[in-house]
């Protein structure tokens, strides 16, 4: 298992309170009370809905069922179970909000229930990816001004680390060379962080976070809220979440300490980096290193880091920054899922164009087009929505059984094309889902929210509020062939590839892959048009005869050295591999 590179995984992403439910004494998390209190309402997407590890540790054979290797695990840490405005409040079931960096929250079970989940997972050879959190904690830390006008941001230009309260006010902090010189000297000589806003740590709150260090407001930004441009996005708070000073070199350490424990006592073999774009690059450039010698450490010697970079929009140079400026080894490919959720159907009368540039654009990242090979790949998300979302914003008027064709080509992509094809939990069993964030949480279990079951699935005529783990989805049973041929595929895994057909409409897209050891062919054609196609590809010369492997059924032989026809039902693909 230790041994498979990161691009020969295939990912399964999974938020664990709407997975499985595998112990009901735990809904509450320990705690008495209302909802308010404890966080648990099954009836409100906002809350916590009660699935937990135990279940997650007893759906295993599912997920590994579907041609899963590695298991990306939502948040698991101990949260503030409740936050917001009162009248709006809402529960840390997603996993964003810690308190406690050090154990996993009792919503979810106990560290030793994590413990039995990667030791499960590691024995069936399967890997385990924590979701980690450095940018901010939870909402402890509350300012004494701007309470009416919700925290606006406060910079660095109007409100001086060297004056409390702006320009004008007293002089605070002498000697402080800014946060652009990160040493422990430095540091140390900002000792009010008064500078923009009064930190307040309200009373019931001021030791609730561990490690200790964290109760401490001079670890944080104290700017409030970022308004996502400029400076902000890396200083401002995440809609009140207290962000951490990330350029002190005791808040990198401490970091380092946090996460680098989870690697000494679990094992785990992979971090996925929530809101990396708002970090510091040099925290990472110091961070990813330290994780990765820590993990080799225990013999983990693929040990997988990709960090969140969220975009709407097709912007691989936003991505590859972050890989050459922070240093970090892979990016979840926002850029990938923009094209194919496009070029699926996502777009109205979208083509193929994007998407073939995409591999182009490869070479902007760290290690060119075989670092990008490394960029876990994907459809939607919990934040961004799901699959069949976009689809439906494209194609206004197609019926579920077009969306559920649209999914499967478009999960085929996802499986033969380049990176690491990464499942978001529920899209095998079809679910769709009217937005993104809370309305794309569904329960896979029964479920007891209205709104997340008020819509029929892509391909089922099973109840929204059934329990929705069936093998035999269409979906499930797609995904299942195609992350079995990819793992027996090498050209699927780590093969170069040549585009063979784009268009700036729906119709014929075609790339070619190669296997690293042998340089044979696979030809992949999609057709993301509602009529069938036809017609002829450069392959390589030598590729003479074809076999089948999945999809329609592929050309017996080349038409000429160096041409193949191929035809395509709507909506369909075949995935060929050529022999000389
Ligand atoms: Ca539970
Ligand atoms: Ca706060
Ligand atoms: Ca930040």
């Amino acid at each position: 298992m230790r041994a498979r590179t990161p691009e020969q995984e295939v990912i399964y992403f999974v938020l664990p309170d709407r997975f499985e439910n595998g112990d009901t004494s735990n809904d509450t998390g320990g705690l008495k009370g209302g909802k308010l209190q404890t966080g648990f309402d099954p009836t409100d997407k906002a809350f916590y809905h009660g699935g937990d590890l135990k279940g997650l540790n007893a759906r295993l054979g599912y997920i590994q069922g579907l041609g899963a290797s590695a298991i990306w695990v939502g948040p698991i840490f101990k949260n503030k179970p409740v936050q917001g405005p009162k009248g709006n409040e809402s529960a840390g079931y997603h996993g964003y909000w810690i308190t406690d960096f050090t154990q996993v929250d009792p919503h979810f079970g106990t560290n030793e229930d994590f413990k039995a989940l990667v030791e499960a997972a590691h024995a069936r050879g399967m890997k385990v990816y924590m979701d980690i959190i450095v940018n901010h904690t939870a909402d402890v830390i509350q300012y004494k001004e701007g309470v009416s006008q919700g925290y606006p941001y406060r910079s660095k230009a109007d409100y001086p680390f060297s004056t409390r309260g702006g320009v004008k006010g007293p002089a605070i902090n002498p000697g402080f060379l800014g946060e652009t010189v990160q040493t422990a000297e430095n540091w140390a000589k900002l000792t009010d962080p008064s500078f923009a806003y009064t930190p307040v740590v309200p009373k019931a709150e001021e030791d609730v976070k561990v490690p200790a260090w964290l109760n401490d407001p001079i670890y944080y930004h104290n700017r409030g809220n970022t308004d996502w441009k400029g400076e902000s996005a890396q200083y401002g708070d995440f809609v009140g979440l207290d962000d951490l000073a990330t350029e002190n070199p005791r808040v990198v350490d401490g970091m380092i300490d946090i996460y680098g424990s989870w690697i000494d006592r679990f094992g785990i073999d992979g971090f996925r980096i929530d809101t990396a774009r708002h970090v510091n690059a040099e925290l990472w450039r110091k961070f990813v290193p330290a994780m990765l010698e820590r993990a080799k450490a225990k013999g983990i010697n693929n040990f997988h880091i990709f960090g969140e970079v969220a975009t709407g929009d097709y912007d691989p140079a936003l991505l590859a920054s972050w890989t050459r400026n922070a240093g970090l080894p892979g990016v979840l490919d926002f850029a990938f899922m923009r094209a194919v959720d496009d070029a699926a159907g996502g777009a109205k009368d979208g083509g193929t164009e994007t998407l073939a540039r995409l591999f182009d654009d490869d070479a902007l990242y760290a290690g060119g087009k075989a670092g990008a090979m490394q960029l876990p790949t994907f459809l939607g998300n919990h934040d961004a929505g799901r699959l069949p979302m976009f689809l439906k914003l494209g194609q206004p008027l197609a019926s579920n059984d077009e969306l559920l064709k649209r999914s499967m080509l478009a999960h085929a992509m996802l499986l033969t094309l380049r990176g690491v094809p990464t499942i978001y939990y529920g899209d095998e069993q079809g679910f769709v889902g009217h937005g993104g964030d809370q309305w794309s949480r569904q329960d896979m279990f029964v479920s007891k929210d209205l709104r997340l079951t008020d819509e029929p699935l892509l391909g089922t005529t099973r109840a929204p509020d059934a329990e929705h783990f069936d093998p035999e989805h269409p979906l499930y049973r797609l995904i299942a062939q195609l992350a079995t041929l990819r793992r027996q595929t090498p050209a699927l895994t780590g093969g170069i590839t040549t585009v063979r057909a784009a268009s700036d409409k729906p119709g014929l897209f075609a790339v070619s892959r190669f296997d690293p050891a042998t340089g044979n062919e696979v030809l992949l054609a999609y057709n993301t048009s509602t009529e069938a196609v036809a017609g002829n590809l450069a392959v390589e010369p030598k590729s003479a005869q074809f076999q089948t492997l999945a999809g329609s059924t592929c050309p017996v032989k080349a038409t000429a050295p160096g041409s193949v026809t191929i035809t395509l039902p709507p909506l369909g693909f075949a995935v060929c591999a050529a022999q000389p």
